[in-house]
């Protein structure tokens, strides 16, 4: 029996996240709270983690302090075990630059898997909400004998300008045709007019490959530096890139309702409907399949609280999720998700909206179709996400399809 393969991780987390501003003023996109007491990173690194691997770096540059905190207390590994997952800031190796991109990242970061001597590298993106078995990726990754296999999912030809677009050859070998990096002009696929094959940027690279792309992309001028850009399209070239359909995989306890469930949550509309994606009856994305946990950090609270309030009145919650330590009183609460240390008072109303951690919301207040940064006061009376002018006029960000964003620690007057 041959040996097992070595396999190291590599989570780049690096990207500024531009698009969920103001969510992220002051942290890095991997960063951004989700789902109540989640952040974005921790489904990357679940992922990795329940697949098997146990050597995971994380590469980080911009405001990667609250990143570097998160990945610090909650995924301390066992050294014994030699197991880590640890974050890297940029090192400014190659000279006094920042990454210019993905692939200049790894360039920079190859002492890592040098280190490590893996036969295998496994690079994926830190701001994708998904349950992926990386396992069965690299079962098909070494039968298929490719230099680097690519993941991909069918999304909507609308947005293929977002996405690395993969045309798998008709051949029947798996190895992709074409790929094209966000292009403006995608057809759709021949059984599907209206979807493309869209990378997740998830990919499997046998080791050696991986550190000669990024060496020779390394010393191209011309290059934008970039995994899918340039490096992807470096192995398509040469037939090397072989295609693993996200159908394809099963991950334990999943059922057919959220098999191949796969958001990139780049901006606030994704963001704010992936989050309605985990509140319903039976959610298209199931956070309590435990067979495959979303771990992340351990908050050290009570549990939540459901009161009247000091003059009776009684509120209720539906189609929702609290988190630890928040305290309802008198609230009606609806189709929501609330993150840790929320206090409402007697009479409010959240409805459709995402709070972040120790939100306060004031007697009578209203949320409506809103996110709530951390640490927002609602004063008693005020209301947000009903007045869609108003929110403006309040220098709010609100998107075209109407959901109002307050930043960090703001204070809403009423
Ligand atoms: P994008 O997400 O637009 O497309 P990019 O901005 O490079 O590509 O981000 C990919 C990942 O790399 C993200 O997790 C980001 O945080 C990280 N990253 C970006 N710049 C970095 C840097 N300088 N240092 C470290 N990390 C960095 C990519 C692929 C597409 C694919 C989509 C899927 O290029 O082909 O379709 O992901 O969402």
């Amino acid at each position: 029996m041959s040996a097992p393969l070595k396999v190291f991780g590599i989570i780049l987390a690096g990207g500024e996240g531009k698009r969920l501003m103001p969510l992220t003023m002051d942290r890095a996109k991997p960063a951004v709270p989700f789902g109540g007491q989640y952040r974005l990173i921790d489904f990357a690194i679940s992922n990795l983690i329940n697949s098997g691997l146990r050597q995971v770096v994380v590469l980080t540059q911009y405001k990667s302090h609250s990143l570097d905190r998160h990945i610090s207390t909650t995924w301390r590994m066992s050294s014994l075990l030699d197991s880590y997952v640890t974050s890297v800031p940029a090192q400014q190796r190659l000279g006094k630059r920042w990454f210019t991109g993905s692939a200049d990242a790894i360039l920079q970061s190859l002492n890592l898997v040098n280190d490590e001597k893996p036969d295998i590298v496994v690079v994926i993106g830190a701001d994708h909400v998904y349950r992926m078995d990386f396992r069965q990726m690299l079962e098909a990754h070494v039968a298929s004998g490719a230099k680097v296999t690519v993941a991909g999912i069918r999304q909507p030809l609308a947005h293929a300008s977002q996405f690395g677009v993969i045309d798998v050859a008709a051949d029947g070998s798996g190895r992709i045709h074409q790929f094209l990096e966000k292009p403006t002009d995608a057809t759709g696929l021949p059984d599907s007019p209206h979807e493309v094959l869209a990378s997740m940027g998830n990919y499997i690279f046998d080791a050696d490959a991986l550190i000669a792309a990024v060496e020779e992309d390394g010393e191209l001028p011309t290059s934008g530096h970039d995994m899918g850009g340039d490096i992807v399209p470096y192995f398509v070239e040469r037939g090397e890139a072989g295609f693993y359909d996200m159908k394809q995989n099963e991950v334990p306890g999943s059922s057919p309702r959220d098999r191949a469930y796969w958001r990139d949550v780049g901006t606030i509309d994704s963001f704010f409907d992936a989050h309605m994606d985990l509140i319903s009856t039976l959610p298209v994305f199931n956070l309590y399949n435990m067979r495959w946990p979303i771990r992340s950090q351990a908050v050290n609270s009570p549990p939540a609280k459901f009161v009247r309030d000091s003059v009776g009145r009684i509120g209720n919650a539906i189609d929702s999720i609290v988190s630890l330590g928040s305290v309802l009183s008198g609230t009606h609460l609806e189709r929501s998700v609330v993150g840790p240390w929320t206090l409402a008072a007697g009479g409010s109303t959240i409805t459709e909206s995402v709070l972040f951690e120790g939100v306060q919301v004031g007697a009578g207040s209203r949320v409506h179709r809103a996110i709530l940064d951390k640490n927002v006061i609602l004063a008693d009376g005020a209301t947000v996400g009903v007045d869609r002018e108003r929110d403006l006029s309040r220098g709010f960000t609100v998107t075209d399809s109407g959901i109002t964003v307050v930043g960090k620690g703001v204070r809403i007057e009423v």
